[in-house]
């Protein structure tokens, strides 16, 4: 047995030599020091020892045993402080490195044009007012004086949930609210997102974006809409700025009007931008119809009131000379930084 454990410290010393890892360093503890081990194996042979030879045998047993534990200790420094040599090595930041230029993102030209729009208008004494795109068909449609049967209700045509509840079809329902809540004096505008079924392509989306206007007051007549109107596109496109009215219908004004701006970029002599008309197509406009002002409960006789309504989305693609409507919607950062 002495000669076996002289051995098994003899064998340990040159194992733990070729040991470069921990993994390696603890199957090797295992293999010498453990339950199944080869030291335990021997220890396994005391019984046959005779009682003068046991202390002796038990004494260089552990000897042996301290040996294998203090080599291992030591060789587990080593090894510890190569493997740390290591790692720090792989995980070495070169500081000199040029930073990765993180991409940042840039405003969107709709949000250009609308905020420009809403500073005007703050300007003037407006009041920005919002309101949720998941609305009731009364806000939406009824306290706007659409009929029964009127052909806006039309499931073709508005994204219904189910007979009362819609996406707003326009932010009007918004100014509805308002006029049920306040009293006159009233000057808001409600920007903000629309919906309607329109299938996609250059010019539609059935996502689109509208900034309403509404004033009631005392003896607000047509003159204060045209006022207000031609003062807002002076203020966008210049002081020479010329707008004109043709008559229209809408449910919510009576009279109503749509207004169409002179071409800013052939000043009225027909050109690409304006499809050789001259003018284009800018809004919608009226007197807030006696039967609205009444169902939000406003004395149609004491007060009166004019709104507009504005779709921001194509005059953006005509004030930027962008032709197609759904580049608005990919946010691609080539196409935003441009503007
Ligand atoms: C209330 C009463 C009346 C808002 C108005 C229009 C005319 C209009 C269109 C413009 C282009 C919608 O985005 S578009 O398709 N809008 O023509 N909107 S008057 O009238 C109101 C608003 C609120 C209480």
């Amino acid at each position: 047995m002495r000669e076996n454990l002289e051995r098994l410290k003899l064998q340990v010393a040159s194992e733990l030599e070729a040991v470069e890892s921990s993994a390696e360093l603890d199957a090797l503890k295992v293999k010498f020091l453990g339950k199944k081990g080869e030291l335990t194996a021997i220890l396994k042979q005391m019984g046959k020892l005779s009682a003068e030879e046991r202390p002796v045998i038990g004494a260089l047993a552990n000897d042996v045993r301290k040996f294998i534990e203090d080599n291992i200790a030591l060789r587990s420094e080593i090894i510890a402080k190569a493997e740390l040599e290591e790692r720090l090595k792989a995980e070495a930041v070169d500081v000199t490195l040029p930073g990765k230029q993180k991409e940042l993102g840039h405003s969107h030209p709709m949000t250009h044009l609308l905020d420009e729009i809403c500073d005007i208008l703050i300007g003037m004494g407006f009041e920005v007012v919002s309101g949720p795109e998941i609305d009731t068909e009364y806000y939406n449609f009824t306290a706007l004086n659409h009929p029964a049967g009127h052909p806006a209700r039309d499931p073709q045509d508005t994204f219904y949930f189910n007979d009362e509840v819609l996406l707003r079809t326009q932010t009007s329902s918004v100014q509805a609210r308002v006029m049920e809540n306040r009293k006159p004096p009233i000057r808001v505008i409600a920007p903000g997102r629309v919906y309607r079924k329109d299938e996609v392509d250059m010019t539609h989306s059935p996502m689109f974006h509208q900034v309403e206007g509404l004033v009631v007051d005392r003896n607000i007549t047509m003159a204060d809409l045209k006022g207000t109107l031609d003062t807002l596109f002076k203020r966008i496109y210049g002081n020479d700025a010329k707008i004109r009215f043709r008559p229209h219908h809408f449910p919510f004004t009576e009279p109503s009007a749509e207004m169409d701006l002179q071409c800013f970029a052939c000043h009225g002599e027909g050109c690409r931008v304006c499809k050789g008309e001259g003018w284009i197509e800018m809004l919608g406009c009226g007197m807030v119809h006696p039967r609205v002002l009444e169902m939000c409960g406003i004395d149609p006789n004491e007060y009166s009131g004019f709104a507009f309504g504005l779709g921001t989305d194509r005059m953006t693609m005509t004030r930027y000379g962008v032709n197609d409507l759904r580049l608005f919607f990919e946010n691609d950062i080539r196409f935003l930084k441009q503007f």
